[in-house]
């Protein structure tokens, strides 16, 4: 394995494994850990008139990364936010409606573009850094510290289509009828992008995940054009401003895909969403990068005995080379905290 250099470990088992190095036992976190099948988040989150006004409030972001690590005792802290603050700092507004997800003024043509700011405005973003340092300032020594952002596709997406959408037709048919104009997007969220998980960074993460959620929906020359290279280019360029940082890449549903990200030295590991085989990725992935994954959420809300096979099988098949545990998608709000329980003790003493 040419591209892993083992060194020696660094107390924090997520950086270890970051590095390439396979553990007996690997460290685990989950994709939205904070949240609300957590009642400590949804007491906290009653109590804020917004969720923006939740993210953009460093008391408040800050105790909801650090309440699944008080708990469950993770190997990592997602940093509390959202990927939808970047349309909101280039001055789309973002809103939620109770239990509707998120609303935004749809891109529908260049007139509604050309409203959006060129730069992100970083003040905007200013109460994201200061949770960072507030988390920072109480994280227990072993545990990693990640930062995120969405991927300039996946970003994109919810900007021009105002909401979620069970397929991004908006994005892709906007990306059809007006190509320069989509692309002017991506640069913008691109260099955006980079600017923020920069600032992430100095305020102290140590690794930052991108999160390309819609990547599945794309044929491949859209793939290439809109999610491959734009993130590439963020990954080589953030690793340029701030050479320690570790980067994980999220790209769901990329599929055989994936292999795109191999040969780059920017990009540390890759998650694997839930339908990606644990043996093809074994043979395919692992081998050249730390793999990231990638159990069935819906396993975890069934829990019981078909959660403890899944796990075991998970833990087998990645069992050869570096791996960090995690689910194949974010964690579903009615997952009983029991189940997370033994998912822990699963992959802590079950082997
Ligand atoms: O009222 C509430 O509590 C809102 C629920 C919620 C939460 C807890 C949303 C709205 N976002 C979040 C936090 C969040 N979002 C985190 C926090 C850290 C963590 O614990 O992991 C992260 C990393 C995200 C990232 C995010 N937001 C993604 C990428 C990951 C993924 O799940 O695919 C996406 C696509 C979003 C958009 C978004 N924000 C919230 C919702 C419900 C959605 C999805 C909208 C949709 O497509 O319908």
């Amino acid at each position: 394995m040419a591209s892993h250099l083992p060194s020696a470990t660094s107390g924090k088992p997520i950086l270890d494994a970051l590095s390439g190095i396979r553990q007996s036992k690997p460290p685990i976190w989950l994709m939205r850990q904070a949240g609300r099948y957590l009642p400590e988040y949804r007491a906290m989150r009653a109590q804020s008139r917004s969720f923006m006004e939740f993210c953009f409030s460093p008391k408040m972001a800050s105790e909801a990364t650090l309440q699944p690590i008080k708990r469950f005792g993770f190997d990592a802290a997602i940093l509390f936010s959202d990927i939808l603050v970047i349309p909101e700092a280039m001055g789309q507004p973002v809103s939620f409606e109770q239990g509707e997800g998120p609303r935004l003024a749809p891109i529908n043509d260049s007139q509604d573009f050309l409203r959006l700011r060129d730069e992100i405005d970083l003040e905007v973003l200013e109460p994201v850094f200061e949770t960072v340092e507030l988390v920072k300032s109480q994280l227990p020594a072993e545990v990693a510290f990640i930062g995120f952002c969405g991927a300039p596709w996946t970003v994109a997406s919810y900007m021009i289509a105002g909401k979620g959408t069970p397929d991004q037709a908006p994005a892709r048919l906007f990306a059809y009828r007006y190509p320069d104009l989509f692309s002017r997007l991506i640069d913008r969220l691109v260099r955006a992008s980079v600017n923020y998980l920069e600032r992430q960074v100095r305020a102290g993460v140590e690794v930052v995940q991108i999160f390309d959620s819609w990547a599945g929906v794309l044929p491949d020359r859209e793939f290439e054009k809109w999610c491959l290279q734009p993130v590439l280019s963020i990954t080589r360029q953030l690793k340029a401003r701030c050479p320690g940082v570790r980067i994980i890449v999220f790209s769901r549903g990329a599929k055989t895909r994936l292999v795109g990200f191999l040969e780059e030295a920017s990009v540390d590991a890759l998650g694997l969403d839930t339908s990606d085989s644990v043996s093809w990725s074994a043979r395919n992935i692992q081998v050249k990068k730390t793999v990231q994954g990638n159990l069935d959420p819906l396993v975890l809300l069934a829990g019981g005995e078909a959660l403890v096979v899944e796990v075991s099988r998970i833990l087998d098949g990645f069992s050869a080379g570096p791996h960090i545990f995690n689910l194949g998608h974010g964690i579903l709000p009615a997952t009983p905290i029991e189940h997370v329980e033994l998912l822990l003790k699963t992959v802590r003493d079950g082997r």
